[in-house]
């Protein structure tokens, strides 16, 4: 059996201060070296706890350290789909098959958009754009903390993180700002590569 490897926290794939004036360098710099590491933490601790408890057979923690592998490994890997889904060479609109599915599955663009702002305004955690492996299409989740309202099997193709670390430095209570701040470096190209890799499994 190949030895498991702890989760890491991926670098930023860009510089702390590469999204402003839209995200500033001080909340990339706290929300990825403080908060995601905090996730990598917990989802590494958790599994350790796991561990020793089968040795042991004493499974007295393990349903609070099975719950925190969802919420810290939810929130370790929409974290790292985050930071790849802005770009400072990012904005505009989708092209390519993306956009066609866009608009088959929503009727438009800008109704996909008007939908995916509703989730981000209203969410407690997140708002995603998914892929529903089951009935073949994509949808919009509206996502409170990592993993309220989650659909099983869907795969995240482009997700926004809208928890007040996210966003209160910057723009205080207007979320607005920040959701509209977002979509001035959403990075496409990485929505359109998570889009073909589960088309591809799914629908050849
Ligand atoms: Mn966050």
């Amino acid at each position: 059996m190949p030895e498991k490897s702890n989760a890491e926290l991926p670098p930023l794939p860009y510089d702390y201060d590469a999204l402003e004036p839209h995200l500033s360098e001080q909340v990339l710099t706290w929300h990825h070296d403080t908060h995601h590491q905090g996730y990598v933490n917990g989802l590494n601790s958790a599994e350790e706890t796991l561990a020793e408890n089968r040795e042991s057979g004493d499974h007295g923690t393990t349903p609070g350290a099975l719950e925190n592998v969802t919420h810290n490994g939810c929130g370790h890997y929409l974290h790292t789909l985050f930071w790849e889904n802005m770009s400072p060479d990012g904005g505009g609109e989708p092209s390519g098959e993306l956009a066609d599915r866009i608009e088959e599955d929503f009727g438009s663009y800008e109704g996909w958009k008007d939908e995916f702002e509703a989730a981000a305004s209203a969410a407690g955690g997140w708002a995603l754009l998914v892929y529903d492996p089951v009935a073949k299409q994509l949808r919009n989740l509206k996502v409170d903390r990592h993993d309220l309202h989650a659909l099983w099997g869907a795969h995240p193709i482009l997700a926004i993180d809208v928890w007040e670390h996210s966003y209160y430095y910057d723009y205080g209570p207007d979320r607005g700002s920040f959701i509209d701040a977002f979509f001035e470096v959403v990075n496409w190209e990485k929505a359109e590569e998570e889009y073909q890799k589960s088309v591809g499994h799914f629908e050849s």
